[in-house]
């Protein structure tokens, strides 16, 4: 190009863009970059929710089946003619029937390691299942302790078959969704976000958090049971089915009698004896009694927490689902249990 050719050109041309115009423009460019980094990742977020769920739908659909087939063994079965470990030798027999099923159901759906105990201090049977196929060929210094409940889960699903049901395909859940994120060996369900699947066997503590009120009377003889904890439906809705019905949630299925609540009799200390379980291997405590029940598995959502204390938490009852965050704060800021995604939530 030569010298003349280029003096034609506009003054504005050759001084390039103003130092405003590179801002403005790199501006745009920042903001378009950071709506399409949303979009993205709201796209993305919505993946890994929708791919959670399909995990807790299989998981579900395997416990239920696990649950139905536990109730027809355990209604066939014979009553135990052996002394129930957990009452007194003149209990009533419908008392000691309830229990033991109790007992049996928490055996065959494990939560936390001490679970893998009997109330007899042996090994149950999906214990020892445990013990030969996966705690023989743990690294060393790697005991049952190292067991949170997604490992237990993951147990209960393709070793649970004691009462008929068959065994879970191998290819049925991928890479994504059983891994060993803590590196003991032992497998566990992760959701979309890599976290572990938290389970909690009777999540009684998400229906009646809070603690008894004392009784006025003795609790054998209050027929209001007004020293129980109050029923909230607000934590349900959040993490369970649509019905928050509060008859039907403080009522437990298999005590239609509320035999239980009758047992402990005198005070509040007894109710909650019944369902703070510390002691391994104490099998003998339960959960809050005449409380709805159904198995609770979960997902803490985008925001990585659950807002439930641990399945293995017994200071706070958290093995019972206990709600970390106050019903004033569903909904607020400081909600981590809103976006949780549950196996109850309706899942289509
Ligand atoms: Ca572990
Ligand atoms: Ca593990
Ligand atoms: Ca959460």
């Amino acid at each position: 190009m030569s010298q003349s050719k280029l003096k034609h050109i506009p003054d504005r041309y050759q001084a390039g863009f103003t130092l405003i115009e590179v801002l403005v423009a790199v501006g745009l460019i920042v903001l378009l970059a950071g709506l399409l980094l949303a979009t993205m990742r709201g796209v993305l977020g919505n993946a890994k929710e929708s791919s959670t769920r399909v995990t807790l739908k299989k998981i579900q659909e395997i416990l239920e089946q696990r649950a139905t087939e536990f109730n027809i063994a355990e209604s066939n079965a014979p009553a135990s003619r052996r002394q129930e470990p957990c009452l007194p030798v003149d209990a009533d027999s419908g008392l000691k029937s309830i229990v033991e099923r109790k007992r049996k159901f928490r055996e065959a759906f494990p939560q936390r390691y001490q679970d893998l105990y009997d109330a007899f201090g042996n090994r149950t049977r999906l214990g020892q299942v445990f013990d030969v196929k996966y705690l023989s060929k743990a690294p060393s210094g790697v005991d049952e302790t190292n067991l949170d409940s997604a490992e237990l889960l993951y147990l209960v699903v393709n070793e649970g078959t004691a009462h008929g049901s068959e065994a879970t395909d191998s290819d049925q859940f991928g890479a994504q969704e059983v891994t060993d994120t803590d590196g003991d060996s032992f497998p566990e369900f992760v959701d979309a976000w890599g976290q572990p699947l938290r389970f909690y066997r009777w999540p009684t503590r998400l229906i009646r958090p809070g603690t008894p009120a004392t009784p006025a009377t003795p609790l054998s003889l209050d027929s209001t049971k007004a020293s129980l904890p109050a029923v909230e439906t607000e934590y349900w809705l959040m993490l369970g089915s649509k019905t928050g019905d509060i008859n039907t949630l403080s009522r437990d299925q298999e005590d239609p009698t509320s035999a239980i609540y009758r047992m402990m009799g005198a005070d509040v200390a007894s109710i909650q004896s019944v369902e703070f379980d510390s002691t391994p291997p104490d099998t003998c405590s339960f959960h809050t009694p005449d409380t709805y029940t159904a198995f609770l598995v979960l997902s803490g959502g985008p925001d990585l927490q659950i807002g439930l204390y641990e399945p293995d938490d017994t200071a706070n009852f958290g093995h019972l689902a206990q709600p970390k965050v106050a019903l004033s704060d569903l909904g607020n800021n400081d909600d981590t249990l809103s976006d949780d995604i549950t196996n109850l939530q309706g899942i289509d």
